[in-house]
């Protein structure tokens, strides 16, 4: 295979020559293919066969131990002028990043096959969509992609007839930690990445492309790429409404995504479907409304906590056609993580027999890697061109305490203002300490390739481009009481905030002004069979003030870190909300 392409093959050949690999191989996205990288890895070592009569073309991948998160110290963006970067990235001026990566990919592929991925992130026919070749030594990351997005010969179609597309180029190298850099350069419109072989660092068409890049692309040409999940909800009456929610990594996106409502709306008729589980672009459509479409083929998901109880959607995808990575394995070669059931596993994720001195069966970033096609509830309308049409935004974190199970924006730019601001307890999606309050705003603390002020200036801009935005609304499903347990049931039982999240969509339902924001009263959330005690609920929905008078001096010191570009807006909400409180 080759390409009428020219910058695509003058690329490829400069790359090869930098890297030196003994073949050069261009993957055409085929069953036949998709069979040859499976044995390829088998017979590597790379793979290890799950259980064929319970998996079928099921393989577990045990990656190097130090080797399974996202390295945010490691990434960086790599912009003309340090400002534009901003605070929330950590910046190398491009041509010392060129020179710095390129010394370790120089010779890096000697005696390793260089495959190039040409993929689509989107629908390959849709306006939004857009295309992006990655150039890897690891056949894994090849079948991810093969998972992830459209890839092979459709997208290298498109490239040929449009020209332009994201370069992304990858080595393993050596898994060596200290020789791992993750970089972007929004303005060249390429990433590189070395010594990783883990999700987010090496498949590059997911966070580098479709958030980071995109991000910088979309502030350009005036629209959003988002850390966000999609969602379809039909109401009894046969309403079709979608909803992006944007909660920080390992925060439930995927489990929200994929939601099965409780018994009763079931019976009444309420249907949910999933669009994506991950990243979102929106666009302001002729109508004025925003259109999304996810710009992923697959789902990259926490294994960990994934059960028949919590999210029976994602486990039935399971058993079928997917990359286990880093997760444990029971005695007949079946795929175990913790919270799948009480079965004890035989070996760890690090192939050791199972030891709990060792900590966790499987790694609490242990991911399973699956086509959307799998998933029972997965949309028709993920394929559309056109995208769906957004009803709501909802903003998320980790919140042990203070932030309501759900609050409504007064306007759009309030709502800019809490997605700017939510916090978030850290997890082990990215390496570091877990469990620390940080602000994560918009869910896109690692993922935005450019400064936060201009960012949060090109959501309060929306407004301009689009005049009939989504309600945007904050929800925390993770609160605790003094015994540290949940106080939300969570999972299944989300739907019933979704309700009065549809039901304020469409002017139904009842709201009470407070000082943070339109809340719920414990009576406009369905309780019906909830079995939940009603004063846990109302201490849900409860404002205390002195506590977000301290959020509120908080929030503006965290603002002020991003200096001028941040947009006035945000300064004037806020004081709004602190004026209220007094
Ligand atoms: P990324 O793929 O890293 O972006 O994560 P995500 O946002 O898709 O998170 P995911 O849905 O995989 O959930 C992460 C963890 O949170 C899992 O262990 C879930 O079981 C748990 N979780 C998800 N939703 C809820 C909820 O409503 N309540 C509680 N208590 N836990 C939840
Ligand atoms: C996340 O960390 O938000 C993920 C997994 O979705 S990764 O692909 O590693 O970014
Ligand atoms: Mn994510």
């Amino acid at each position: 295979m080759s390409t009428t392409n020219q910058a695509l093959a003058d690329w490829v050949k400069q790359v090869a020559e930098l890297t030196q690999p003994d073949q050069i191989y261009w993957c055409d996205g085929s069953e036949a293919e998709d069979q040859k990288f499976n044995q390829m890895l088998l017979d590597d070592g790379s793979y290890k066969q799950l259980n064929s009569e319970t998996h079928p073309n099921c393989y577990l991948h045990l990656s190097d131990s130090q080797d399974v998160a996202r390295v945010e110290h490691l990434t960086f963006i790599c912009t003309q002028k340090e400002v534009d970067a901003g605070p929330n990235n950590h910046w190398m001026d491009p041509a010392a990043a060129h020179d710095k990566i390129d010394a370790l990919f120089a010779g890096c592929m000697k005696g390793r096959t260089m495959y190039v991925i040409p993929y689509c992130m989107g629908p390959i026919d849709s306006p939004i969509a857009r295309c992006g070749v990655e150039i890897t030594d690891s056949a894994y990351v090849v079948q991810n992609m093969r998972l992830m997005t459209r890839m092979g010969q459709a997208a290298l179609s498109r490239i040929e007839q449009e020209g332009g597309f994201v370069k992304g180029l990858h080595s393993t190298g050596e898994l060596d930690p200290n020789r791992r850099f993750i970089m972007h350069f929004p303005e060249e419109l390429s990433i590189k990445s070395f010594g990783s072989g883990y999700g987010g660092n090496a498949l590059l068409g997911k966070k580098c492309h479709a958030l980071r890049i995109a991000s910088y692309q979309a502030k350009t040409e005036g629209w959003l790429a988002e850390h966000m999940l999609i969602l379809g909800i039909k109401t009894p009456a046969g309403k079709q409404h979608y909803v992006a929610a944007a909660f920080p990594s390992a925060c439930g996106k995927t489990n929200l995504a994929m939601l099965i409502p409780p018994e009763g709306y079931l019976k009444d008729g309420w249907e949910i479907s999933t669009v994506g589980d991950d990243i979102c672009w929106m666009r302001p459509g002729e109508d004025g409304r925003l259109w999304a479409i996810n710009p992923e083929a697959g789902f990259f998901g926490v294994a960990p906590g994934t059960a028949k109880e919590t999210n029976p959607n994602a486990l039935a995808m399971l058993y079928q056609d997917t990359i286990f990575t880093n997760v444990a394995e029971t005695a007949d070669g079946q795929p175990w993580w913790e919270g799948l059931d009480d079965r004890t596993p035989q070996t760890d994720w690090q192939g050791r027999p199972y030891d709990p001195a060792n900590g966790p069966a499987a790694h609490p970033n242990s991911r399973f890697t699956v086509s959307a096609k799998r998933c029972p509830s997965y949309s028709a309308e993920s394929e559309s061109a056109t995208g769906v049409p957004i009803d709501a935004i909802i903003f998320g974190g980790r919140r042990a305490s203070l932030v309501p199970l759900v609050t409504e924006a007064r306007s759009w730019d309030h709502g800019v203002l809490m997605g700017a601001t939510v916090a978030s307890e850290t997890t082990a999606a990215a390496t570091g300490a877990v469990g620390v309050v940080r602000r994560d705003p918009m869910a896109m603390k690692p993922f935005c390739g450019y400064h936060f002020g201009d960012y949060w200036g090109h959501w309060v801009g929306m407004k301009n481009q689009a005049n009939k935005l989504p309600k945007v609304f904050t929800v925390n499903w993770f609160r605790k009481d003094e015994k540290g347990q949940f106080m939300w049931p969570g999972f299944g039982e989300n739907m019933r905030v979704l309700e009065w999240i549809i039901g304020r969509c469409d002017n139904q339902l009842g709201a009470n002004e407070t000082a943070i924001g339109l809340l719920p009263s414990s009576q406009d959330i369905n309780t019906k069979d909830l079995g939940m005690d009603l004063s846990v609920l109302d201490e849900l929905l409860k404002v205390d003030k002195s506590a977000w008078k301290d959020e509120v001096t908080s929030v503006e010191g965290f603002l002020r870190n991003y200096g001028s570009r941040v947009p006035g807006e945000l300064f004037r909400e806020l004081k709004e909300i602190d004026d209220q409180l007094s």
